[in-house]
This record gives C-alpha cells, structure tokens and sequence, in this order.
C-alpha cells in the first residue's frame, strides 16, 4: 500500500470559504500535506481529469461544475492513504455518507460533494502528476 493520496476540494466548498476547515478535517485525521494549491481546471482539462466517467449521463454535468471555479488540490500522506482518505471523505453521496464524514458535513447533492479522493495507488499517481511538477510536491 502507498502512502500518498490526491484529493481535490471542489467549486462548491471553494466556494462557500470551506477550504480551511476541511484541510483541518484532513490534518486532524492524520494525514501530511505534501504539496498543496489553489487552481481553476479548464472545460478540456475536466474532461480529461474525468475521462473515465465520459459516457455516464452526469458527465456534463460533472466537467462543468469542477471547472467553475477554483479547486484546492493536495497530494497527503498516511499509512494506507488511499483508503483512509475515502473513509474520511465518506459515501459520493452525501445523504449516504457516515455520521462525520466530510461529505456528510459538507456536501450539496451527490454531484456537487465538495472533495474528491483518488481510488486507487495507480489514480493518485497519475491525477498527482496530472496537478503537480515534481518540484511542487515534497518528499
Ligand atoms: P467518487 O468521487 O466518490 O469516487 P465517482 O463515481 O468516481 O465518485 O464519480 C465521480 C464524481 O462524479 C462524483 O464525486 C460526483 O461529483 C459525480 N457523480 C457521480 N455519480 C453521480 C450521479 O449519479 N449524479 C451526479 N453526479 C455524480
Ligand atoms: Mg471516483
């Protein structure tokens, strides 16, 4: 298991002035910031940031909300971080999502649910790459 994940808070918790409690959520939780930024995503770089969900009906939807406005992106640290980080990020839809969870607390609607958390050791490798030069991110 790795020790990194790559989350993203998104438009809707940018927003709404959320970003430092949930980055005090996530440090609370145990995790390290290891490389973190405020961005905006163009329409084309939504698209391939979520090429993989390019056929499902909320895909419009989806690339038009996390390009809005700006994004807060973060590589973090713990031991098994990937799945930690989705235990604490909770269900993608917010009225399913555990008591505490960041999603419970903080997200609008199963499409605008404020964080995103890579799914896979492979995923947070790549949508890492995809945020950060190697300079920006420290080890
Ligand atoms: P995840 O973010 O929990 O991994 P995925 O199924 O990978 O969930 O979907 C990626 C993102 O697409 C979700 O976080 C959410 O913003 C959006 N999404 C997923 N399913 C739906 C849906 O049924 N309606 C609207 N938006 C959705
Ligand atoms: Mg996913």
């Amino acid at each position: 298991m790795s020790k990194n994940t790559f989350m993203m808070i998104k438009p809707d918790a940018v927003e709404r002035g959320l970003v430092g409690d949930i980055l005090k959520d996530i440090t609370n939780a145990g995790f390290k910031i290891k490389a973190l930024k405020l961005t905006q995503l163009s329409l084309s770089e939504a698209k391939t940031f979520y090429a993989i969900h390019s056929e499902r009906p909320f895909f419009n939807d989806l690339t038009s909300y996390m390009s809005r406005s700006p994004v807060v992106a973060a590589v973090l640290e713990k031991d098994n971080a990937v799945s930690e980080f989705r235990n604490l990020i909770g269900d993608t839809d917010p009225s399913k999502a555990s008591e505490g969870t960041i999603r419970a607390k903080y997200a609008i609607s199963k499409g605008e649910n404020s964080v995103h958390g890579s799914d896979s050791d492979e995923n947070a490798k790549i949508e890492a790459e995809f945020h950060f030069s190697g300079r920006e991110i420290l080890f």
